[in-house]
């Protein structure tokens, strides 16, 4: 029926997965279908550590099919710490909807139990196994993997690559064998994919966790089938971030920000948010009273373009955490719209412990069904003693970007005092290919190391800096 995407050019990668995530406590628990009331007690698929032998990062990750709300929360986690800090104590989606033009289907609250098949490349390694199935695709049976994935680090494609692939002459349905969680290390973040179903729809959740602290929970929209998606409709993802910022959660301060470089407003009681459109430059911070780390949450242009309306209601809530409003209580048969009014009571949220909901939205417009729309706020750490990762001194790297990249990429890098600097790029085998920058790098400037990868082998390659006080290092992969 459709050709599945670019899995020859896949073999071409160098880069094996990474031997720097470790995952223990693997666990195949599953916890029933949408609908079926609350979830019971849940257990995590496995808990990953990053990097494996002094991780920046920790947490445990429950799959879309371990229903851990009543829709399921799509990708959710939970004990995440930073630099063994703690951070979130709960995240993920528990709302999700689609609300189409007149004359469409109506509006739909969508369920992400149901995990669809994604490419994780054929060296994954299968970290949690949680055995196969057989499935009818395009007139042919299928086995399809489950489990978690470790992936190399470019390889992982769902409905989203495959529907924009060039290579692709008929978008729409399903690529790859495998359901679950895909794991990708890419030296200065770790990205979490997981891709569920919902009728014709296909939603893929990203967690990327960066080094330096960053937290992108990326939402994306897109769809298997053109049932109903020729008409123009707008999907909405509420995340739900529970922070526990140095696991003491009853001294939150939430404050939102007109506009980068303004002062914050306190919230002193519960509140719903609306944004003012593409150019609002509103964004918000939660903070430990006590130590005063925490995360700004920024949104993305892309949750800006679609503003509120009557429909999706809401932008941003602050609320006090309570146990039983972990998600609205509704389901596909029961309403569509996310039933948050309850929740906003007047409550203090001043020195309390706290729940930030948010919305990432997007519009699919009518005639392109098989769209795939990237969505997600960005969150920015606040006061951790950021001296970035191990063996990094005086200097500041900015990840690559592109990365990975197949032509050519630019990491920037900034050092604390004016000096001599080298950059050179090294592959795994330690062997230097090129060197990117010999000269004088000024104290605050960024200084641009480009990358041309047109004449070097795909694999994974270190960029080094060295001078007199600043050493670092940033790592960026080369695929084909
Ligand atoms: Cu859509």
């Amino acid at each position: 029926m459709r050709a599945l995407v670019a899995s020859a050019a896949l073999v071409l990668l160098a880069a094996p997965p990474s031997a720097q995530v470790r995952l223990t406590q693997a666990s195949c628990a599953e916890n029933g279908t949408f609908g079926d009331g609350p979830p019971p007690l849940t257990v995590p698929n496995g808990h990953i550590a990053w990097p494996a032998d002094d991780p920046l990062w920790e947490f445990d990750v429950y799959r879309p099919s371990n229903r851990t709300t009543l829709n399921s929360s799509g990708l959710e986690l939970r004990n995440v710490t930073y630099r063994g800090r703690t951070v979130l104590a709960r995240a993920g989606v528990p709302v999700l909807n689609v609300e189409y033009d007149e004359g469409g289907c109506g509006c739909f609250r969508d369920w992400q139990d149901d995990e669809a098949s994604i490419e994780v490349g054929d060296d994954a390694a299968i970290v949690a196994d949680c055995g196969t199935f057989r499935e009818r695709r395009g007139g042919t049976d299928v086995t399809i993997q489950t489990g978690i994935a470790l992936s190399a680090p470019g390889v992982v494609e769902t409905a989203c690559e495959a529907n924009d692939s060039p290579s692709n002459p008929s978008p729409g349905g399903d690529v790859g064998l495998f359901e679950g969680i895909a794991v990708e290390d890419y030296g200065d973040e770790l990205v979490l994919t997981a891709h569920t179903e919902a009728g014709w729809y296909r939603y893929r959740m990203k967690w990327h966790f960066y080094a330096d602290g960053r937290i992108w929970p990326e939402f994306s929209f897109a769809a298997a089938a053109a049932v109903c998606t020729s008409v123009g409709h707008r999907h909405h993802a509420y995340w739900r971030f529970d922070f526990d910022l140095d696991g003491t959660p009853s001294n939150d301060v939430v404050r939102e920000f007109a506009a980068p470089g303004t002062d914050g407003q306190v919230f002193t009681t519960e509140s719903s948010r609306v944004l003012g459109g593409a150019a609002d430059q509103t964004y918000w911070s939660v903070v430990d009273g006590a130590s005063g780390i925490g995360y700004e949450i920024r949104p993305s242009d892309a949750d800006r373009r679609l503003p509120v309306d009557p429909f999706s209601k809401t932008d941003a809530l602050v609320l006090r955490y309570k146990m039983d409003e972990i998600d609205d209580g509704e389901t596909i048969s029961s309403g569509c719209a996310f039933a948050f009014e309850p929740f906003v009571d007047g409550e203090s949220v001043e020195g309390e412990d706290t729940v930030f909901w948010y919305r990432s939205g997007a519009l699919h417009s009518a005639g392109s069904p098989f769209e795939c729309d990237i969505a997600g706020p960005m969150l920015i750490p606040i006061g951790f003693e950021l001296s970035t990762v191990d063996g990094t001194e005086g200097v500041e790297f900015e990840a690559a970007r592109p990365n990975p990249f197949s032509l050519t990429t630019t990491a920037r890098v900034r050092v604390e005092r004016t000096q001599p600097v080298t950059a050179e790029l090294y592959d795994l085998s330690g062997r230097r290919v090129q060197v990117l920058f010999d000269g004088v790098a000024v104290q605050g400037e960024w200084l641009p190391l480009r990358i041309d990868g047109r004449q070097l082998p795909a694999g994974t390659y270190v960029v080094r800096l060295r001078g007199e006080t600043a050493r670092g290092t940033t790592r960026v992969v080369l695929v084909r």
